[in-house]
């Protein structure tokens, strides 16, 4: 193991008791809940761009921290990146890792050039893997920062912007096939528009399914078996994303077929950005079949931007974790770290922190959520709730058997149906969520 944070041994269970800030408190890896160990459930994923690459340069100012690893040039820094992550992986007990092609991999001048250095990293990272037992969670590709983007990948005006894309995507799909990757990821980074005035917003569409028609029939005749995600996201960069939030995904997924190969993975950040709570975005997935990954992280509520802080938030975990739960846990899916230490949190060790507050965080929630799960009031409640839906004319509906004449007469015959309401009784709900919570 290379020895970037020679100062820092391996981080260790101490419970909640302990007061060492190099210590988990809630985050258990081999202890068992529900039928499987914690880092099964959890399934943890470091990012690549934000951990390995993410010096804490934003708009107004450069990188605080220095993200090098000692390299000297772009194959250098590269290759010093993969010792620096397996060690950080190997120290914090996660299993898995995700990439954008570029984090890995310098881009060169020529595509070829490009693929060339790919290839190099994704032979070095596959050695890294079978040395460590290490997995890859998900691959993409870059089709956002590159100025030829700038107008989109797959849904740009330029159909030799389109190709290159294409062929981009390609590439990452078979590095993701070669490193065992179960997922793989497009998060439309600059799929959008900025004005109506200069788009024409239906041929986009069409080609940006026609890609992902092309990219899945070739990742399955390669043998990928996995899932190929669309991670939502309503705004920024563009000003309007075409995969704005769950709801919008699912419709566009329908419309073009693609329904069978694809599920969502959700971030955190890009739910609040939507202005839906995370939890919303779980459920919709989740009832709608396409639940698979999530990107763990937070925003700021009093920031309009997505801030991609480390997740700290104990109730948005407990109900993320409660969703996964009855969603029937992650299959192909896990909980990448898509977050970063605050830009004035520069120092090695804070890479540290952060992971151990994260990890903790859903380490938390998933007890929580399993707690919610045994105490059943909550889900008692709901059952109660709808239950008029179960005997009588409610059952009638669902079935089909009532049909809409028969409605008219019942409610003609019931009169006033005021007295069939009961309380919502949100307050008494969330003092039952804190008590089960804080017990
Ligand atoms: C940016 C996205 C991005 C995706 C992967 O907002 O979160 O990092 O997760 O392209
Ligand atoms: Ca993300
Ligand atoms: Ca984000």
């Amino acid at each position: 193991m290379a020895d970037f944070f020679g100062n820092i041994g391996q981080i260790k269970f101490e419970g909640k008791g302990s007061t060492n800030p190099l210590a988990f408190k809630y985050y258990n890896p081999d202890a068992m809940i529900m039928g499987k160990p914690m880092r099964e459930q959890l399934k943890f994923a470091l990012s690549w761009w934000h951990t390995m690459g993410g010096a804490g340069a934003d708009m107004f100012g450069v990188g605080t921290a220095d993200r090098t690893w000692g390299g000297s040039d772009p194959m250098s820094i590269s290759k010093a990146k993969v010792n620096a992550a397996f060690e950080l992986m190997e120290k914090l007990s996660i299993d898995y890792y995700a990439w954008h092609d570029r984090d890995i991999a310098p881009e060169m001048p020529t595509l070829a050039e490009s693929n060339e250095k790919l290839d190099e990293i994704v032979d070095i990272l596959a050695e890294a893997q079978k040395k460590t037992g290490k997995k890859l969670l998900w691959g993409t590709a870059k089709c956002f920062d590159h100025p030829r983007y700038m107008h989109g990948a797959g849904t740009s005006p330029s159909a030799d912007v389109y190709c290159y894309a294409v062929a981009q995507i390609k590439k990452a799909v078979e590095s993701t096939v070669k490193l065992g990757g179960n997922g793989y990821v497009f998060w439309g980074g600059r799929e959008g528009y900025e004005t109506l005035l200069n788009t024409n917003m239906a041929l986009e569409l069409d080609n940006m399914a026609r890609l992902m028609h092309m990219i899945v029939d070739y990742a399955r005749s390669i043998g990928y078996k996995g899932d190929f995600y669309i991670e939502p996201k309503p705004k920024e960069p563009t000003k309007h994303q075409y995969d704005f939030d769950t709801a919008t995904v699912i419709a566009f997924l329908r419309k073009y077929g693609l329904d069978k190969d694809f599920k969502m993975n959700i971030e955190a950040n890009h739910a609040t950005l939507a202005q839906h709570t995370f939890q919303h975005e779980l459920r919709v997935a989740r009832d709608n079949g396409v639940f698979g990954s999530i990107d763990a992280n937070q925003g700021d509520m009093l920031l309009g931007w997505d801030t991609d802080q480390f997740p700290t938030n104990i109730y948005d975990a407990t109900l993320c974790m409660y969703e996964v739960i009855k969603a029937g846990g992650f299959t192909n899916g896990g909980l990448n770290f898509d977050s970063k230490p605050r830009r004035g949190s520069f120092t090695p060790e804070d890479i540290f922190y952060s992971y151990i507050a994260g990890m903790d965080t859903f380490a938390l929630g998933l007890i929580n959520a399993e707690k919610i799960v045994a105490d059943g009031r909550l889900d008692k409640f709901v059952e109660e709730r709808y239950a008029s839906w179960n005997t009588g004319i409610g059952a009638d509906i669902i079935s089909g058997k009532a049909k809409i004449e028969d409605i008219e007469k019942y409610a003609l015959a019931k009169g006033e149906v005021m007295d069939s309401l009961t309380s919502g009784r949100q307050e008494y709900l969330e003092a039952i969520l804190n008590n089960i919570m804080f017990a």
